[in-house]
């Protein structure tokens, strides 16, 4: 078990766009086992490569809405290689989102509300889905890290200097 560090703001590597994964071999599966590891210690549903500061284009999504008999949350961790956004609804939707590398910070953020998306899985075969709810935003949120681009970018500049002069604050208070 690899728990990695997670990149945070203002760190210039969130700012890199990531590259395409040549060829879906044994050091990305160990990349993607790494990157499920750090998304489960850190209470997160998606992470994405940059986050643990690896440039290419890897994430794993695991939105744990289902629980066993005791209420634990089951684990049904999910990779995507290479994911691309095809096409989106022109319905929108807006949802609190949170970043694991913006620590405890919330804003609504307006996207598109379904998108269909294509990706590669860990043994290199291709996949093609039309995604809904939770996990199409979170998946334009993880497509967005392998871009550069932060929920934080999405919201107005008030909020965004707001919620980064926060983070500073809690930080100073840590
Ligand atoms: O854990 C996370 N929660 C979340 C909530 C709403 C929308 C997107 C996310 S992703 C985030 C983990 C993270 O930072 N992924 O990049
Ligand atoms: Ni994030």
């Amino acid at each position: 078990m690899a728990v990695l560090e997670i990149v945070e703001v203002p760190d210039p590597r969130l700012r890199v766009v990531s590259t395409a994964v040549e060829s879906v071999d044994d050091a990305i599966r160990q990349l993607v086992t790494d990157m499920t590891d750090t998304m489960y210690a850190a209470k997160g549903i998606g992470l994405a490569a940059i986050q643990v500061g690896v440039a290419s284009r890897v994430v794993v999504i695991d939105l744990q809405t289902e629980e066993d008999a005791d209420g634990k949350p089951i684990r049904a961790p999910h990779a995507y290689i290479n994911p691309e956004i095809l096409s989106v609804s022109d319905e929108l939707s807006s949802y609190s989102e949170g970043c694991l590398s913006i620590p405890e910070q919330y804003a609504d953020v307006e996207r598109p509300a379904r998108c269909r998306v294509r990706w590669l899985d860990t043994d290199g075969l291709a996949h093609e889905e039309e995604l809904d709810g939770l996990l199409s935003t979170c998946m334009q949120h993880e497509i967005d890290h392998c871009d550069g681009i932060l929920f934080i970018d999405h919201v107005s500049r008030l909020k965004r200097e707001m919620l980064l002069r926060k983070l500073a604050k809690q930080r100073k208070a840590a």
